[in-house]
């Protein structure tokens, strides 16, 4: 990562107003949580259709289950990293004038500290009733390998699959935010999967272009709309940032 381009993006940040930020697998890549696409389309030896879609649980919700159990089990046992202490550092200093908006489900960032988290894809420690609907935080505690609601409906993660709608309230406040800042955060997101990948181009579209500042190993999808990028590891990116600001 060059001194040049952290002095360029701590130069952005320094005059930041109202600031959003996308995060994808990456920044939780170096807690030791595998992304999701370096796995050449299969995820932790599964097909994505077998275990991320609504066809994938009529076919064989066990396997779903079995799946999620693993990976919230996983995600409970890692730590936050250094580019998560980051993000929550940089609510602390910018309040409600910080918006973070994550497509993980592994909570990491409420771990870390933030507190006004934007999970578009859902949470891996929740369960929603198929029958009523009822979303439940279940933390780490023990579940059925096929949980049942009080109402005797089926329970599935409360996890947004392939092919289904983003929960509504979630998505327009991260609109919101993506249309009210002056500068947008992408980091570690290939910025493939729609539409949390639209919210970059939000932001550039505004009267008044949000600057754009993208942290990730390599260029992605994103990388035409960006204004400046730190490539190299987020958990390393972004304390040096924090750093050179002298926000730390
Ligand atoms: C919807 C929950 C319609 C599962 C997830 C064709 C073209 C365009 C779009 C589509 C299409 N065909 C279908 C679609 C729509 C589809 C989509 O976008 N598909 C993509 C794959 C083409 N989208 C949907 O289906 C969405 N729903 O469109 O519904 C609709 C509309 C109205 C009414 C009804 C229906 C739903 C999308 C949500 C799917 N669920 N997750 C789970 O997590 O268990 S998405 C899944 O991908 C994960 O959430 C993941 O977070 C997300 C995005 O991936 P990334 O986070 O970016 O992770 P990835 O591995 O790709 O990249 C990691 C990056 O980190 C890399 O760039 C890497 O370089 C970098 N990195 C690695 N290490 C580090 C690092 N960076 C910094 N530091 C490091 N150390
Ligand atoms: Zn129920």
């Amino acid at each position: 990562m060059n001194p040049e381009s952290v002095k360029t993006v701590a130069d952005i940040l320094r005059s930041a107003n109202r600031i959003c930020v996308l995060t994808g697998a990456g920044v939780s890549a170096e807690s030791g949580i595998p992304t999701f696409r370096a796995s050449d389309g299969l995820w932790e030896n599964h097909a994505i259709e077998d275990v991320a879609s609504p066809q994938g649980w009529q076919r064989n919700p066990q396997l779903v289950w079995d799946f999620y159990h693993a990976r919230r089990a996983k995600a409970g046992s890692v730590l936050p990293n250094p580019g998560h202490a980051v993000l929550a550092q940089l609510e602390q200093r910018f309040g409600d004038r910080f918006t973070l908006v994550t497509q993980n489900v592994d909570g990491l960032h409420q771990r870390a500290g933030n507190r006004n988290v934007i999970e578009l894809h859902g949470s891996l420690y929740q369960t929603r009733c198929t029958e009523c609907g009822l979303v439940r935080d279940r933390g780490l505690e023990a579940l059925d390998p096929m949980p049942h609601c009080a109402c005797g409906g089926v329970e599935r993660p409360n996890i947004v699959w392939f092919g289904e709608m983003l929960p509504p309230a979630n998505w327009s406040r991260a609109t919101k935010a993506a249309n009210s800042c002056d500068v947008f955060l992408i980091v570690g997101t290939s910025a493939v999967v729609y539409p949390a990948a639209s919210l970059i181009q939000t932001a550039k579209m505004q009267k008044r272009p949000a600057r754009i500042i993208e942290f990730n190993l390599t260029e992605t999808d994103a990388t035409p709309y960006v204004d400046a990028g730190l490539y190299g590891p987020s958990g390393e990116s972004l304390p040096a940032l924090i750093h050179e600001l002298q926000w730390d």
